[in-house]
């Protein structure tokens, strides 16, 4: 696989038609650019006007950078109802269009076409059921359910009567699960029974019942009928939500709610200890998510818009629900995977509904493209016009692929850049401003200025052709607010190594006409498939195996996932390395984490690298991991160097 750093950047400048298109050409972007850069007050006053407020507001930005005292606020004093704005705004002119349609796992049941109309009332009916279980403003929700409208409508509903939810991707184990109900102290969770993917059935409900054997005996159970399969059922703590939505009032009134309450908490990874929450608010979240929709994706009125994410990340909170639906789009939610039925499952999706934009992961189009282009051509993909990644870096060859195959080389690709904690694409061509490069994020959105600085020195780096970690200078209105329950960590991850920035966590190159490429993670979060896991977590979950002396986990670059998950386990004394135990403590880091955490390779470390001081030294075992034995680096400040010799002879075949 070439990095993109190792390719030559051709670039791919839009189509005359594709810029005559365009709600932004070159000129625009660059005045828009100066503007928000020199004026954020009155470039986000101005775009703050997007959405609809009760009380509008008369600041916009009051924000501190300074450590000890971080702050992030904007359009503090401003009222306003997320799901009024996503629903209510658009019912008298555009009532009957179709909000969300549902494509879903197997491609024989029908799809659903739920209008603004329908989904409002759905929306409504959930949100009353959640006050008669007793959810007030500012409860949390933990949401647990597959890719089904009603994972919209409990966003939504949450959204209306100020509530926060957490959503819990349904690949998470049930104590992944726990550990999130318990961190937010959540009310109440919503399940389905089961969660069909791919043909096969994950037992959400069951798994729910596990982890609520590790909750507070008051969380209630709210369930979801998905499949009909049987399920035990609590009474008192159980709740049907099919049967409550028949006798569910029509209409909701939203809640006002100040632009800096929590909208929701979604947990991701970092590089040391358990995962955080991540807190977005109200106000500036909801501006942000909209004009980057529309604005990178190029949405117009009437278009078919697809982000095959799912609701469990950050993507799909943005980019499947919040900003399409403030924008009153049509935005495409597909319960299955790409590869079920089989490879042109995407592009009979495309096809079928005449989807217009289409946003993945590289690691979709790296296993697609590996199935042969006949899964692609066969499918009438006329009307894509936008196509968009995100998630990873994407590698030059399957960048070129998605262009040529799946684009026809007249769709732009946009290659978005941004993270949980920015809400938001922070950098990314624009269709009809930018040329493109394989592999490049290309430029900053509005208001977002990028920095290169020195990892060690931390100065800012000028100029182009230069590479070093990237910060960014100042906030935007999408950006995270705390970590919740835990202020202090969030100063400390984000705005104590780099002084008076915002310090993302990845490494990154601006070349000689100054676009940016971010080369990778410059911390110890590893990116699998497009899903970002701490190897801390990886790390913690072997060591709870009772035949596990010590773990150490890293990333190494894999043909299809771009990085796989590459374990050094060290056992107990009285333990032996076998087959069995390799495969038990796969199963078991499944287990205690879910499928997406599943270990690539597990090595036997007798020992592992570390200083004198007890720190383990994972350069080394990065370059193990890597098969790269050559520039290992300096070992002698190794407490025994010996070790490494053993790891290198012993390195698993793979
Ligand atoms: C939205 C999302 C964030 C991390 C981020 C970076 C990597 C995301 C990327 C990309 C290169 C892109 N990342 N998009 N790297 N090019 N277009 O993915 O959020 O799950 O929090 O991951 O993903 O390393 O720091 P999240």
């Amino acid at each position: 696989m070439t990095t993109a750093a190792q390719a030559d950047a051709k670039t791919y400048p839009p189509s005359a038609e594709t810029v005559a298109r365009a709600h932004v050409d070159a000129a625009k972007y660059a005045d828009m650019y100066a503007a928000s850069i020199s004026d954020p007050d009155a470039f986000w006053g101005e775009q703050g006007k997007r959405i609809d407020w009760i009380k509008p507001f008369t600041q916009v930005k009051d924000v501190s950078y300074e450590f000890g005292s971080v702050k992030i606020n904007w359009y503090a004093d401003g009222t306003l109802n997320v799901s009024a704005n996503c629903l209510d705004r658009h019912l008298k002119t555009r009532g009957d269009q179709t909000a969300i349609i549902w494509e879903p796992d197997d491609p024989n049941d029908p799809a659903q076409h739920i209008s603004y109309a329908e989904l409002h009332r759905r929306t409504c009916r959930m949100a009353n059921i959640l006050e008669s279980l007793g959810v007030r403003k500012g409860d949390r929700v933990v949401i647990y359910l597959p890719m089904i409208p009603e994972a919209a409508y409990a966003m939504l509903a949450c959204a209306r009567i100020g509530a926060i939810h957490s959503i819990v991707f349904a690949g998470f184990s049930p104590d992944a699960l726990a550990a999130r109900i318990n961190g937010c102290d959540a009310k109440v969770v919503i399940t389905a029974d089961e969660a069909p993917r791919g043909g096969r059935k994950t037992p959400l409900k069951s798994n729910a019942d596990a982890a609520l054997l590790h909750c507070k005996d008051t969380v209630k159970c709210l369930v979801v009928k998905r499949t009909g399969g049987q399920t035990t059922w609590i009474d008192g703590r159980d709740f049907d939500y099919n049967e409550m939505a028949l006798e569910a009032d029509d209409y909701c009134a939203p809640a006002e709610m100040n632009a800096e309450d929590p909208l929701f908490i979604l947990y991701t990874s970092g590089s040391t200890g358990q995962p955080k929450g991540v807190v977005h608010t109200t106000g500036g979240y909801l501006v942000y998510a909209s004009m980057t929709q529309e604005i990178t994706f190029d949405y117009h009125e009437g278009d078919v818009y697809w982000c095959t994410a799912d609701v469990g990340w950050v993507t799909g909170h943005s980019y499947i629900v919040y900003g399409p639906l403030a924008n009153g789009a049509t935005t495409l939610m597909f319960e299955g995977v790409p590869t079920y039925p089989d490879a042109s499952r995407f592009w009979q999706v495309c096809e079928k509904h005449k989807v217009n934009q289409f946003y993945t992961a590289p690691t979709a189009i790296r296993a697609l493209m590996g199935q042969g282009n006949e899964f692609v051509e066969k499918c009438d993909l006329s009307d894509l016009r936008i196509l968009g990644t995100v998630g990873e870096p994407i590698n030059p060859e399957a960048w070129t692929w998605y262009n040529e195959v799946v684009g026809k080389g007249k769709c732009p690709i946009v290659d978005t850049w941004w993270q949980t904690e920015t809400g938001g694409h922070l950098m990314t061509p624009l269709p009809g401003a930018h040329a493109m490069k394989p592999g490049s994020a290309m430029k900053p959105f509005f208001g977002i200025e990028p920095v290169v600085l020195d990892p060690q020195s931390g100065v800012e780096i000028e100029g182009n052709g230069v590479e070093g970690v990237l910060c960014i200078k100042d906030s935007w209105p999408g950006q995270m607010r705390t970590v919740w329950g835990d202020h202090e960590r969030f100063e400390k991850t984000y705005f104590s190594d780099y002084k008076g920035y915002y310090f993302t966590g990845d490494g990154c190159r601006r070349d000689e006409d100054g676009d940016y490429w971010i080369t990778g993670r410059v911390d110890d979060v590893i990116n699998v498939s497009g899903h970002r896991m701490g190897t801390a977590e990886v790390e913690s979950a072997l060591v709870a195996h009772a035949a596990v002396a010590e773990a150490a986990v890293v990333g190494y670059p894999h043909e299809i996932k771009g990085q796989g998950i590459y374990c050094y386990v060290t056992l107990m004394n009285d333990r032996e390395p076998s087959d069995e135990l390799m495969k038990e403590l796969r199963t078991w880091v499944r287990t205690e984490i879910g499928p997406i955490a599943s270990p690539d390779v597990i090595q036997w470390a007798p020992g592992l690298p570390k200083t004198r001081s007890g720190k383990i030294m994972r350069r080394i075992l990065r370059k193990i991991a890597e098969n790269d034995f050559g520039s290992l680096g300096d070992t002698s400040t190794l407490a025994d160097p010996s070790v490494v010799e053993d790891l290198i002879e012993n390195r698993a075949n793979k």
